[in-house]
């Protein structure tokens, strides 16, 4: 009996030794084949703990993190829109009336031009309103802003190839690596206070986050995201004024992969102190922080909403050579005209992911089409 018992214990200890030496052999498999080659093989320690949540887990923590906000807190569209509104006014009165005129027509094109949706954009919806009314489908005022609506709402959720677009920001990466958020846009747009934001907002949710000062044109910027960093309770990683932005994004993703933080997000320069090209400095940022232990998972470019069609011309370039993501688009607050943020899906083709609606640590949002086009049209 007791050498049954005995021959039962060995059996059991031999079997589990073969499936530790089976897992550490599968493990080091898998991460043979991933890890691209680098020049820093990262040490055993160097590896962050394993996750006590899965990839999936982490990821859907991160997408709550970021939606799930205190009601009481978060500014609205409605009470934050104000010029937008102002803008909108006109069309917002044509509700209740019975019949529509040519007059009412034109006054709509003339409310889309003001408000920087962008001649072709408004051209667009001008054909599609004209269409509904030679139909006879367009009944009245409320007809003509229900049609709008609709066609608003459309071109921010569904591209022109009818995919529904992605609003998601992804935090999904390889096991043991660390995603990178990147955030690229010219000087003032907001960049610095975007990372501050968000930074409070996912440590409040329990995140670790660490940020790195990629601005290294000033040492005023890293101080500015420094001031962020402690109100947060995040870490930072900053280089010395005038070095090179790509080491301090490097550095700071080996810190977070050592600390096992769960997202860093970069920083990035509007302009640069030599005559580097700032496009092919972003580019080398971007190869950088792909590197082991980063993966970079969103290239944001931020771009403010009052600057209208200016921020356009400004997306392109930067959003092609950056390959971005996705926008984050400040200062939708005040005197924005908000018709920019129709125009910059329509014509750019990128989800606008994060409006920006104030300057305090609340006052990122993530874009909600239907709320965004109801506190335009809705009285
Ligand atoms: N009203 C308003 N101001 C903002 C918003 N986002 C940023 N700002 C302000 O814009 C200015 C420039 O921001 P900063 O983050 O330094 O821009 P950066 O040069 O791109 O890093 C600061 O004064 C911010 O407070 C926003 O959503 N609304
Ligand atoms: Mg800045």
């Amino acid at each position: 009996m007791n050498a049954a018992l005995l021959v039962l214990v060995v059996l059991a200890i031999a079997v589990l030794a073969a499936v530790v030496v089976l897992l550490v052999r599968a493990r080091r498999a898998v991460g043979s084949l991933e890890a691209p080659p680098s020049t820093i093989a990262p040490s055993p320690v160097a590896v962050p703990p394993e996750p006590t949540t899965s990839v999936e887990d982490s990821e859907e923590s991160a997408a709550t993190s970021l939606l799930d906000v205190d009601l009481d807190t978060e500014p609205t569209y409605r009470e934050r829109l104000g010029r937008s509104r102002g803008l909108f006014g006109t069309l917002r009165s044509l509700r209740g009336r019975r019949s529509l005129d040519a007059d009412a027509l034109s006054e709509l094109e003339d409310v889309l031009l003001r408000s920087d949706v962008g001649v072709a954009t408004t051209e667009a919806l001008m054909a599609s309103v004209r269409r509904a009314a030679e139909e006879g489908t367009l009944d009245g005022g409320d007809g003509l802003l229900e049609a709008l609506r609709t066609d608003l709402i459309s071109i921010l959720t569904v591209d022109p190839a009818g995919i529904p677009i992605d609003r998601h920001l992804s935090t999904s990466v390889r096991d043991g690596h660390v995603p990178v958020w990147l955030f690229v846009g010219v000087n003032g747009v907001g960049k610095t206070t975007t990372i501050g934001k968000l930074a409070a907002r996912e440590s409040a949710a329990g995140r670790r986050v660490l940020l790195a000062a990629g601005d290294t044109f000033r040492a005023a910027a890293a101080d500015q995201l420094a001031m962020w960093a402690e109100r947060a309770g995040s870490e930072i990683v900053r280089g010395a004024e005038g070095g090179d932005p790509s080491s301090v994004v490097f550095d700071a993703i080996a810190a977070a992969g050592a600390r096992g933080a769960d997202l860093v997000l970069a920083d990035t320069a509007g302009r640069l102190h030599t005559k580097v090209n700032l496009i092919e400095e972003l580019k080398k940022i971007r190869r950088v922080a792909d590197r082991e232990p980063g993966e970079v998972t969103e290239v944001l470019l931020v771009l403010d909403a009052t600057t209208g069609q200016n921020g356009i011309s400004q997306a392109r370039q930067f959003g092609e050579a950056v390959d971005a993501t996705g926008v984050v688009l400040t200062k939708l607050d005040g005197t924005a005209r908000g018709g920019v943020v129709i125009a910059i899906q329509r014509e750019l083709g990128l989800p606008v992911k994060l409006v920006g609606l104030g300057e305090q640590a609340d006052d990122l949002v993530i874009f909600d089409p239907v709320s965004f086009v109801d506190a335009l049209l809705e009285a």
